[in-house]
Order: C-alpha cells, then sequence, then structure tokens
C-alpha cells in the first residue's frame, strides 16, 4: 500500500479537538492504516484577520486510489461541519493530500505533491517529524531543500 501523508488544519470550533476528531476518522477509513501522527503546530493564518490554525501532518498506508481518498476526506470535512463559503476562509477542518505514495498527480480535482507545501513551515516541520532525513518527494525534491527554503518562523509546537 502506498505511504500518505495528509495535512491536517483547523482554526475553528476548538481547532486540537476537530485534529483529534479528524485522525479518529482516518482511522476508520476503509482498506487503510494510520500509521504516525506529528506533533500539534499552532500558527497565525496565512489569510489576515483570521482565528490561529492548528496544524498536524498524518502518515497513512492506503489502499484507496487518490481520487477515492480525496472523497472520502472530504466527507470527514463536511462531517466535521466545514462550510465552502469562500476559498481560503475559515474552517472547523481542511484535509489537504500532500504526497501519495512516488506519484505525482496533475487532475483537476487533485494536485500532488500539494501545490503550495514548499512554502508552508506549518505542513513542512510536522511532515519532517514523519520521514528519514534523506527524504525526497515524488518530484524529486529533497525535503531537507524545502525545509532551508522555509525557516521555521511563527510555529508553536504544542
Ligand atoms: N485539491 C487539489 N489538490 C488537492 C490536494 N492535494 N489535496 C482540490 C486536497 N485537495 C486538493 O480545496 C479546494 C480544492 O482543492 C478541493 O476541492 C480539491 O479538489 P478546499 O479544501 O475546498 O479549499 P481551500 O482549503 O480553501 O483551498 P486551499 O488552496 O487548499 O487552501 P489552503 O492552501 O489549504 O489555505 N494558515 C495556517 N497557519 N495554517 C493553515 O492550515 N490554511 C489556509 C488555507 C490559509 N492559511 C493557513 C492555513
Ligand atoms: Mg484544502
Amino acid at each position: 500500500m502506498p505511504r500518505v501523508y495528509i495535512g491536517l488544519g483547523s482554526n475553528l470550533d476548538d481547532p486540537r479537538q476537530q485534529l483529534e476528531s479528524a485522525l479518529q476518522s482516518l482511522e476508520q477509513l476503509p482498506a487503510t492504516d494510520l500509521v504516525a501522527v506529528s506533533s500539534f503546530y499552532t500558527s497565525d493564518s496565512l489569510s489576515p484577520g483570521q482565528p490561529r490554525y492548528t496544524n498536524a501532518v498524518a502518515a497513512l498506508d492506503s489502499a484507496l486510489e487518490p481520487i477515492a481518498l480525496l472523497d472520502a476526506l472530504q466527507s470527514i470535512e463536511n462531517a466535521q461541519g466545514r462550510v465552502r463559503k469562500e476559498r481560503w476562509g475559515a474552517r472547523t477542518l481542511d484535509l489537504d493530500i500532500l504526497l501519495y505514495g512516488d506519484q505525482v498527480i496533475d487532475e483537476p480535482r487533485l494536485k500532488v505533491p500539494h501545490y503550495h507545501m514548499q512554502a508552508r513551515p506549518f505542513v513542512l516541520y510536522p511532515l519532517a517529524e514523519l520521514v528519514p532525513a534523506d527524504f525526497l518527494l515524488a518530484d524529486q525534491r529533497p525535503l531537507t531543500q524545502l525545509l532551508a527554503d522555509c525557516p521555521f518562523v511563527g510555529l508553536e509546537r504544542l
């Protein structure tokens, strides 16, 4: 089964609890094992005027195909009260597929590796907790390079 990395984020309605609930739902996905979870981190929202976010990364082994997994993640978001009013709006839960095994995916509904993970310390530093030091993304970028280009600024590890 491919190893999949999921980015979790929340900035509404008790974000820590939202992440805990999401992890329970990930554990219950069919044909999927929850392998590891990073520490939780808080940081200011990239969108001004929004509450602070709590973020984490989870590692899964999943036999679900990428789009089936995306559907399952969106069902979990919806079940936790995600309302899509505006893009980048505040949300109870955001689940992004960061990496899916060694696949590079470029479909209308799904781009993997996730398109702006390289610019986001709240994705890269939790991910780094879960992978070997010499880890390469599916597009062959070394994680160490992305970390060097994205300083650990504004992150608080819980
Ligand atoms: N989509 C394409 N590729 C993927 C993928 N790899 N994983 C599509 C998940 N979805 C993917 O997502 C919009 C569409 O992207 C989906 O329908 C799916 O088909 P969405 O979750 O509905 O919209 P969104 O989350 O508002 O957009 P986006 O671009 O994912 O927003 P971001 O980039 O997640 O920004 N600050 C901090 N500190 N921490 C945060 O987590 N997050 C955001 C939201 C802003 N500021 C933040 C944080
Ligand atoms: Mg999203």
